[in-house]
């Protein structure tokens, strides 16, 4: 150990009275919350992506990251060297975690062949760098995206070949995931969209990409890969428009191709915010229909108004996104991964364990505080009395289906509607600040 970040010791928990930057202030990973640990309430993740693989250029300028580890080269040996990299930073964070795409963790070669063996080859080494220090794979996925072949979508293409390109790399990554011990596997449908109605049939579309994730399903199912399928919602970027542009939008799809039973739904904040929604709006949406399944845990700017991917610090937010997920019980197969990259000005390899340590001390907060609303009840309560006016009476009575039209017109000429009293939204949301 402490072969490439020499100048950072593992991460331990020091408490609020601490000034050191590499300290957790709030998480503590054993400590209990609601009868359980934090560590098994976050089931914190890293991407691999954003801390291995993004150079963090962005498109006025090129990369900045120092990356003193790697040569830059698309060989194997370098692409084996980073997973090392990775898992000192993995122990040094106590990230239990981490999610990959194929192509970040090995090259894509001359011929899909070569690309195969390399990423067996990396694939090799991830085995062992989890067997040694007991980290997981909290999902793996096919990057569908960059290569210039996906232009115009993988499943969605216009060219049968390139749909047929896309399922032999999706087989693999299910097949590396599976063998990893994957506990879940992804589709983001980076480019399943369109950039004009002009040229696109929007049916056939839809249809090849339902066709698309029913072969996945009945792949998993021969292979007897037991993870979790989930779909990660995004509305745009670098599409116009992505089929899967919402939680509700990604349900209404599921239904629509019957696929509802084998996937569930990877909400993340910026994704959302860009949807013109709150994280909360989707996570809830999610986690109504039973198919909130994990969370890529990030924040927007508001300023900025794209998939800026920032690390995040916002407790409120934290708060609220605990408040759904404990409320729903907890993630099973799912985790809060962090899909979040630095700013371009935080180029120094140790920016990665700021931004991080800085993440899972925000979600420990929100957690706490999230508890600490549940312990106190008002706000649950207040939301009850709220609705009470459905357990009794004539509201029970709709609620069971006993009612139409007719009987509660006869009811509504019997007397005049009660209204309801104050919604309290004021008072609620003091109330929300009594606990941050
Ligand atoms: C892109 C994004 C992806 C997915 C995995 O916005 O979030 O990195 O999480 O493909
Ligand atoms: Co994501």
């Amino acid at each position: 150990m402490s072969e490439f970040f020499p100048e950072v010791s593992s991460i331990k928990y020091e408490g609020t009275e601490s000034k050191n930057p590499l300290a957790f202030k709030h998480y503590k990973a054993d400590e209990l919350v609601e009868g359980k640990s934090m560590r098994e309430h976050f089931r914190f993740g890293a991407a691999y992506w954003h801390c291995m693989r993004n150079p963090l250029g962005d498109p006025f300028g090129p990369g900045t990251a120092q990356m003193p580890w790697d040569d830059g080269s698309d060989s194997v040996e370098n692409a084996q060297k980073r997973t090392h990299v990775f898992f000192e930073f993995l122990e040094k964070t106590g990230i239990d975690y981490y999610c990959f795409h194929d192509r970040d963790i090995a090259p894509e070669l001359g011929t899909l062949a070569e690309s195969n063996s390399a990423l067996d080859a990396v694939v090799d080494e991830l085995e062992g760098l989890q067997q040694q220090t007991g980290k997981k794979l909290l999902w793996g996925t096919a990057c569908l995206f960059v290569h210039p072949r996906y232009a115009m979508g993988a499943a969605t293409s216009p060219c049968p070949e390139v749909f047929a390109y896309a399922a032999a790399q999706v087989k693999k990554a299910i097949e590396v995931t599976h063998r990893l011990g994957g506990e879940g596997y992804t589709f983001w449908g980076g480019r399943e969209g369109y950039s004009s109605l002009i040229n696109t049939d929007l049916k056939r579309e839809l249809d090849n990409l339902g066709r698309f994730l029913h072969m996945a399903v009945d792949y998993k199912k021969e292979i007897g890969f037991e993870g979790q399928f989930y779909i990660e919602p995004k509305p745009k970027e670098p599409t116009k428009h992505q089929y899967d542009s919402d939680a509700a939008a990604c349900l209404n799809f599921l239904r629509d191709y019957d696929l509802l039973d084998h996937f569930k739904l990877n909400i993340e904040t910026n994704h959302a915010i860009l949807a013109g929604h709150t994280v909360e709006h989707d996570l809830k949406v999610a986690s109504t229909a039973g198919a909130l399944g994990s969370i890529d845990a990030n924040a927007g700017d508001e300023l900025l108004g794209w998939d800026t991917d920032q690390f995040p610090t916002n407790i409120y937010d934290a708060t609220r996104i605990m408040l759904v997920l404990l409320d729903m019980g907890g993630f099973t197969t799912g985790g809060l991964n962090f899909d979040a990259k630095r700013r371009r000005e935080s180029h120094e390899p140790i920016d990665l364990f700021h931004a991080h340590v800085g993440g899972m001390d925000t979600f420990a907060r929100g957690l706490k505080s999230a508890a600490a609303i549940r312990a106190d009840g008002r706000m649950k309560e207040f939301v009850a009395n709220r609705y009470g006016g459905w357990d009794e009476g004539v509201g029970a009575k709709i609620e069971r289906g006993e009612s139409n039209l007719a009987d509660l017109e006869a009811y509504a000429l019997s007397k005049e509607p009660v209204p309801p009293s104050s919604g309290r939204q004021e008072m609620l949301e003091n109330l929300f600040n009594e606990f941050i």
